[in-house]
């Protein structure tokens, strides 16, 4: 099992010495920060305690003007050495360090009074007061307090096993079969090209396999892992890495960047996130405001859509909506902290609870509910209830990262591979219904809508049209009438009366018994459309019996009749046959027989025609 553990405090503290002295590694790498005497950047060293167990260390500066490089080093510890220098005690950072651990909820660590060389006793016992106290208000209230010095040695034993105790009890970082890589350093070793370090969560990565940078999106292979120094093959969460990559320059890779999986960890440019702002905070988060957010070891400006009421006060807590300047790899469930740019300040921190979330209407309570929900666990319907036009169970999963999950037990409508939150689909029903209405208005004598004209007016996803179709004839919303869609209440209305083309053209086939005109001529002379005959056919006025041979229903009545009489009695029929019984041309029997054939009421055998 691997942990890192991240110092933190005012500048000048003692914090890298303290980590010389425990390591004999020095974090202060930078040729300038040797000169200056102070850290500017993340240092790294690891530190093997008592029981074996080996700590990667992340040193971060104390300098105000740094901090930025300090929230890039407090993502993913598993505890904190929180240093104050004894001579000193609690300064600026130490709060601010502290109030950013506190957003972070970072509740494990070390409180170390260091420098204890330098003062007395009655002195060291009143800066440990003072840092108690400050402690008190924080995520590090339980943590013990060690006085320990650098210079003498102090200390530093017991500062191990207190340590090495802490971690015995830690649990190990989960493996949710995700890694990323937050990138904190990029630097190239000659003959091995570029290396990226960062503290690995959320899975393991292994040499050899392909990796993506995001929000690049550049793909990469892993040719060597190191953790501690020491060559890896699996490097595994909550642990420290070096990657060795091919396939990309120092120079097209930075701080911020994550290492993934190809598709595992898209790039977003707005989330959705539950905010605490800090009781001590100078300024409220308002609505709109331009913040920093740090999250990982990203620093991306961002503007916050506060989504109740025109602010976040100092000491409340509220959901926002962030717009990114540009886009980041992040994932749900990670935390961050807000800053605000000049005059710079720490202001607040919380949780992403969506990372590819819709723009939502603001004081609608519905959208923080949601929120509420999906923080809670509800990960599946509350995205669910993000697509109005459904999502295949695959894209659901896949949004959602939630590769096995169960969609049986949603509360959705499923439709083949596609499924519905409950108001997308009442959205989808209510649309087809006025569609059909509508259409049945003003096409009275049509049998219903095409298929095609409902699919472009319902505006879903092609493939889903089809299955969606289905369910809503099954459940009864709609009837498909032979591919013509219809509310199941609808009935063409046709005026078959004498006067109208409707009655002219059934009084003209009717007038000639079994040998009618044909249909066209018929048609013509009754003025009667094409929608006419369809609705004489539909109502059951008139039998179609081919293109061009149509018999009134009671001309059609009489023939069958006639049919199942000769069956009856000579025990089949023929064209010849029926055509001497009816009295009529070769043409309409033909189109009568072949008719009844299509209906299954006989069946041909050889020249004969059965009843079936
Ligand atoms: N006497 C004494 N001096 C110490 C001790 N620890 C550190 N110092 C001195 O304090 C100064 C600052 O130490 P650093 O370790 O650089 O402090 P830091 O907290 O890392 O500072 P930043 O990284 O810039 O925030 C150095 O001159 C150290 O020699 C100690 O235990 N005793
Ligand atoms: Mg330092």
């Amino acid at each position: 099992m691997s942990f890192v553990v991240g110092t933190a405090g005012h500048i000048d503290h003692g914090k890298s010495t303290l980590i010389t002295a425990l390591t004999g590694i020095d974090p202060d790498r930078l040729e300038e920060e040797k000169r200056r005497g102070m850290t500017i950047d993340l240092g790294f060293a690891y530190l093997p305690l008592p029981s074996g167990r080996l700590v990667g260390i992340v040193d971060v500066p104390g300098h105000a003007r740094f901090i930025r490089n300090m929230l890039a080093g407090v993502h993913g510890l598993d505890a904190v050495l929180l240093v104050v220098a004894a001579d000193e005690g609690v300064m600026p950072q130490t709060v601010e360090h502290l109030e950013i651990v506190d957003l972070l909820d970072i509740r494990r660590g070390l409180a170390l009074v260091t420098k204890v060389d330098l003062v007395e006793e009655d002195w060291l016992e009143l800066v440990t007061a003072e840092l108690s106290e400050t402690l008190g208000r924080t995520s590090l209230r339980d943590v013990p307090i060690l006085p320990v010095s650098a210079l003498t040695g102090q200390g530093l034993d017991e500062l191990k096993a207190r340590l090495d105790a802490l971690l015995a009890e830690t649990p190990a970082r989960e493996d949710r079969r995700r890694p990323r890589l937050p990138i904190d350093r990029v630097f190239t070793i000659s003959g091995f090209g570029t290396v990226v370090t960062g503290t690995l969560v959320d899975g393991s990565l292994k040499v050899g396999e392909e990796v993506e940078l995001q929000p690049s999106g550049r793909r990469v292979r892993i040719r060597g892992l190191q953790q501690h120094g020491q060559r890896v093959e699996h490097a595994r969460p909550g642990s420290r890495v070096a990657a060795n990559l091919v396939g990309v320059e120092k120079e097209d890779v930075r701080r911020g960047e994550v290492l993934a999986h190809p598709g595992t960890v898209p790039a977003t440019r707005r989330v959705d996130a539950s905010v605490r702002v800090l009781s001590g905070s100078p300024r409220s988060l308002r609505h709109g405001a331009q913040v920093l957010l740090h999250t990982g070891t990203i620093e991306v400006p961002a503007r916050a859509i506060v989504l109740a009421g025109d602010e976040i006060e100092a000491g409340g807590s509220g959901w926002v909506q962030l717009y990114l300047g540009r886009p980041v790899a992040v994932s749900e469930g990670d935390r961050f902290v807000l800053r605000l740019p000049t005059p710079s300040a720490t202001i607040a921190g919380g949780t992403l609870a969506d990372v590819n979330p819709r723009r939502h209407p603001r004081h609608d309570e519905r959208v923080w509910e949601s929120l509420e929900r999906r923080a809670a666990g509800d990960v599946l319907q509350e995205e669910l209830r993000k697509y109005p036009r459904g999502i295949t169970v695959q894209g659901l999963l896949k949004a959602t990262l939630a590769d096995g999950a169960d969609v049986s037990t949603l509360d959705a409508r499923r439709a083949g591979q596609w499924l519905f939150a409950p108001e997308a689909w009442a959205g989808i029903t209510g649309r087809v219904r006025r569609a059909l209405e509508e259409y049945h208005r003003v096409h009275p004598l049509r049998a219903g809508m095409p298929r095609e004209e409902l699919k472009s007016r319902l505006g879903l996803a092609p493939p889903a049209f089809t299955p969606v179709l289905a369910e809503l004839a099954s459940d009864g919303t709609l009837a498909d009438r032979g591919g013509e869609l219809a509310l199941p209440s609808h009935q063409v209305q046709i005026d078959s009366g004498a006067g109208g083309p409707a009655g002219r053209l059934l009084e003209i086939l009717g007038g000639h018994g079994f040998a009618p005109p044909s249909l066209p001529e018929a048609m013509r002379e009754a003025g009667a459309s094409v929608e006419v005959v369809r609705a004489l056919a539909q109502k059951g006025d008139l039998v179609r019996l081919s293109e061009d041979v149509a018999f009134t229903r009671a001309t059609y009545d009489q023939a069958l009749a006639l049919v199942r009489e000769m069956v009856a009695s000579e025990g089949s029929v023929t064209v010849a046959t029926m055509r001497d019984r009816m009295g009529a041309s070769r043409r309409p029997v033909l189109a009568l027989l072949e008719y009844l054939d299509a209906q299954r009421i006989t069946r041909r055998v050889g020249d004969q025609r059965v009843l079936r």
